[in-house]
């Protein structure tokens, strides 16, 4: 297990390396180009360079989330061959600089949705919340300006305003895509990049859903063990494997995620974990990351991990707002440290208590 922290590059993000090294345990960084538009090619000196800012604070690339899927692809529209073979190039690239954990998603048009960006907690903390009948009562449209206005001034991961901006172009691409051709789109992807990532090593680790259930309308089809079974047979190479992320999965209590871990077994090459406090149907926020702040037990999911034999890299996943911190929302430093202490501790224990 390699403990790790999300770091969104200098200029990005106001977490710095620096701060990031003094976290116990932490020698590596999952990060990205976080100006790159999903469909464009990562450059090899954008890349060297991302990792000498990354190397000279003493740390590691550990992967990179994300390489993000343009929607072409996601929607299987003609120019989807352009845009796979830009990726390739991408994963060339990224290969070339020996860094072989991409963490990607398939949800078409809204990445991880919430209602509340800092919803105040009865500590005093802010933290993110998810509420469905506030998306159901309002117009996908005015679902940008919802998180914008919350946003801290921060671009938010996944919701890139470029792209947003033509939301109602978005949605007409998707307005034929069901679950069964969103599947096959996924199929076609990874068939056609998994040459390059078993030539490099890459291992490509598809994130769930975030809520693990389908929004306004549009198919979502990374929800749950059937649904990762089902992704994972479809292109039974070892390369394509899992983002096993505790908080997305966690959102639809039916899921029993010890249990989907044993299933996965192998083929889980990230894991995010986190908690998450279940409010009510279709409503939870995020917690702490310690097993009784929340719903979900990630004592049982930490040894589910070791005991199927996990090896791969392990992020606390998002954090409250805490001390005072004004971070980006999910991304400050202060809870995303206790949250990889608190992890880290759990899989000292395991693993001395195991021999
Ligand atoms: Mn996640």
């Amino acid at each position: 297990m390699q403990m790790t922290i999300r770091w969104f590059g200098s200029g990005f993000d106001v977490v710095t390396l620096e701060q990031i090294r003094q976290i116990p345990g932490v020698k590596g960084v999952i990060t990205t180009l976080y100006g790159k538009l999903p469909g464009e090619v990562w450059q090899k000196d954008e890349i060297a360079a991302l990792k000498a800012a990354v190397e000279a604070a003493g740390l590691t690339i550990a992967g990179i989330e994300s390489v993000n899927i343009h929607d072409a692809i996601k929607t299987g529209a003609s120019e989807r061959d352009a845009f796979i073979e830009n990726y390739i190039t991408t994963l060339e690239n990224l290969g070339e600089a020996g860094i072989n954990l991409v963490c990607y998603n398939f949800m078409p048009v809204f990445d991880w949705t919430r209602t509340d960006l800092a919803k105040k907690r009865p500590d005093g903390s802010t933290t993110m919340a998810y509420d469905q009948s506030v998306i159901d009562s309002i117009d996908p449209n005015d679902m940008r300006s919802l998180l914008e206005r919350q946003s801290n001034g921060f671009v938010l991961a996944g919701w890139e305003p470029e792209r947003l901006a033509k939301l109602k172009e978005l949605f007409t691409l998707y307005q034929d895509v069901d679950e069964a051709k969103l599947r096959a789109n996924l199929k076609y992807f990874l068939e056609s990049v998994m040459p390059v990532c078993r030539k490099y090593g890459i291992n490509m680790a598809i994130h769930p859903d975030d809520p693990a259930w389908s929004v306004f309308g549009l198919p979502r089809i990374v929800k749950n063990e059937d649904d990762l079974l089902t992704l994972l047979a479809m292109v039974d190479d070892p390369r394509s494997g899992v983002t096993l992320c505790t908080g997305s999965l966690g959102t639809n209590p039916a899921n029993d995620i010890p249990g989907i871990i044993k299933s996965l077994k192998g083929r889980i090459h990230f894991a995010h974990i986190r908690n998450i406090l279940r409010t009510g149907p279709g409503r939870f926020e995020e917690s702490a990351h310690l097993a009784s702040a929340g719903s979900l037990d990630v004592f049982a999911i930490m040894k589910a991990l070791f005991d199927a034999g996990f090896d791969g890299i392990i992020r606390p996943d998002h954090g409250r707002n805490i001390w005072g911190e004004k971070g980006m929302p999910g991304y400050g430093l202060f809870d995303r440290a206790l949250g990889a202490c608190y992890l880290t501790g759990l899989w000292e224990a395991i693993e001395r208590g195991g021999k």
